[in-house]
């Protein structure tokens, strides 16, 4: 892909880790159609990659992301469920199934869209400060890009019906304490603390980082007994990998472990 072809997010690789960067700080970083084929490329580049074991996600200026940009003329207001269908639920489906970790940073403002695109992450993180909002209730719509998933499952139903209901803000610190999201930190070391978190994960065994995701992602709709069955299959092909008997070698002989994704 060529960086020039970009214009309302930033790509950025370092070794193992991809950075998407919601672009458009003037307007809160709302997502316009642009953005999302911007985003398709991105992706597209990850898939690409070998490399990249990591995707952080996280918005320009002085947020997150507002959700839907509300004065794209590429919307078409009387059909919102196609916009849905082309761009949001391929996205979000996209998110939770490839086999990247995704971490999304979340600072200021987490509105309508936004918000549940920052919860679609593997891993959520935010400044103490953050907003998330479930802000579609006030312009006449309900939660989409997965809200009525990720918010029942993550707070349980009570939590989950008072901020689609009300559109009420939370902090991040609160979303913190609700477990809505992984942790929070003070403003001034969520840079740190995402890059910290990228680059602990960067060192992982990646196979197993992988069926970890893919494990959790789709225990939801099994039972007990059917996703014992999975942890099965999915341990018997980490057990030969290489990156499994580095691990018992390394811890034998009592040396860090270096693992290669193999
Ligand atoms: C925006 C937006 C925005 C355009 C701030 N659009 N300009 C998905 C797809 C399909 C169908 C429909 O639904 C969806 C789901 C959605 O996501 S619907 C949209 C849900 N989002 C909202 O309703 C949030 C709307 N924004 C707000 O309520 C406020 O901007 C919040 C509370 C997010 C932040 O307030 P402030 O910190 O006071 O910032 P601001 O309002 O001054 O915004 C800064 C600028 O960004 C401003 O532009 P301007 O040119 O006046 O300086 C806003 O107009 C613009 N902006 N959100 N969603």
């Amino acid at each position: 892909m060529n960086q020039a072809e970009l214009t309302e997010i930033i790509y950025e690789t370092t070794d193992r880790v991809a950075q998407i960067t919601l672009n458009r700080p003037d307007k809160l970083n709302s997502l316009t159609a642009k953005m999302h084929e911007e985003f398709r490329l991105a992706l597209d580049c990850i898939d690409q990659d070998p490399r990249i074991q990591i995707l952080i996600i996280k918005g320009a200026g002085k947020g997150f992301c507002a959700g839907q940009d509300l004065s794209d003329p590429d919307l078409k207001l009387n059909h919102l469920g196609e916009t849905l269908e082309i761009n949001y639920n391929p996205l979000i489906y996209r998110l939770t199934t490839m086999k990247q970790i995704v971490i999304a940073s979340v600072h200021g403002v987490a509105a309508g869209a936004g918000c549940n695109l920052a919860l679609a992450a593997d891993l959520t993180i935010a400044s103490k400060s953050a907003s998330f909002i479930q802000a579609f209730i006030k312009i006449g719509l309900m939660p989409d890009a997965g809200g009525t998933w990720f918010l029942p499952k993550r707070i349980g139903l009570q939590k989950a019906m008072g901020l689609a209901l009300t559109g009420e803000k939370i902090t991040g610190e609160q979303a913190d304490q609700m477990g809505l999201i992984w942790k929070s930190f003070d403003e001034e070391i969520l840079i740190s603390e995402t890059a910290q978190l990228a680059n602990q994960l960067a060192k992982m065994p990646g196979l197993a980082l992988t069926e970890i995701k893919k494990a959790m992602q789709s225990s939801f709709n099994r039972t007990l007994v059917e996703q014992l069955a999975v942890e099965c299959e999915a341990q018997d092909r980490l057990g030969k990998t290489n990156d499994f008997h580095e691990g018992v070698s390394a811890f034998l002989e009592k040396r860090p472990a270096r693992f290669n994704n193999s």
